[in-house]
């Protein structure tokens, strides 16, 4: 490798928690410290996969749930040659969602386990830091209503919360809790300072495989 490679840094978490404007503020403050950064988000809608799972998102087709759960895997893995040549070119890329996401959303629903939901993304580029941001159901209720996207209801993001909540607890992927409860500055601080640190870990280590 001819320069030091940019790190993979993923933000997780139940809907309202603010992971999109944490995306955008982090990607902001990198590039204006004079860091290379770009955001991504999966699902990436705009490919032809990420079309079909749009659709699906909002509720104007059907998919078998083992389909769609392949289609969101599907959907990294078209993007996994772009992200290391990005990563390879010193770019950190920070990622609203990922396959904890994809893991927490398809376990979430009745009759699939954990180790079926991980078992697709196994060997994408492994992140170097994954935040979950933390919010209660109670603290994201205050801040208005869900939208109208498919899984946008308290009972399922519950069920969601419990499958990121037994994600965190492997080892193998670096975890870094945020409290998503206090104000947008002060949480984008928070993510500022792990994400340096993250950068600066990650620069002289090749890119690991996630889950294996
Ligand atoms: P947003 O675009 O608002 O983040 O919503 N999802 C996401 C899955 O079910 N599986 C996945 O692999 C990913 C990445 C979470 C996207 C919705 O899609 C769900 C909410």
């Amino acid at each position: 490798m001819t320069c030091r490679r940019g790190a993979l840094i993923v933000l997780e978490g139940v809907d309202k928690a603010g992971k999109t404007t944490q995306c955008n503020k982090l990607v902001q403050a990198l590039q204006d410290s004079g860091q290379k950064a770009e955001m991504m988000k999966f699902p990436e809608r705009t490919t032809k996969i990420g079309q079909l799972i749009n659709s699906y998102l909002e509720n104007k087709s059907n998919l078998e749930d083992h389909t769609v759960h392949l289609l969101f895997s599907a959907n990294r893995w078209e993007l996994m040659p772009l992200m290391k040549e990005k990563l390879e070119q010193g770019i950190s890329l920070v990622v609203d969602r990922y396959a904890f996401s994809g893991v927490a959303f398809t376990s979430a629903k009745p009759g699939f386990s954990l180790d079926w939901c991980m078992n697709p993304d196994k060997g994408l580029p492994k992140p170097d830091l994954v935040m979950f941001l933390q919010l209660s159901p109670s603290e994201a209720a205050q801040r208005g209503q869900f939208g109208t996207e498919r899984y946008e209801t308290t009972v399922f993001q519950k069920a969601v919360q419990q499958k990121f909540e037994l994600l965190m607890k492997d080892s193998s992927v670096k975890w870094q809790v945020i409290d998503a409860a206090r104000n947008i500055e002060d949480v984008h601080a928070d993510i500022k300072n792990h994400s340096v640190d993250a950068i600066k870990a990650a620069e002289n280590e090749p890119i690991g495989e996630l889950w294996k």
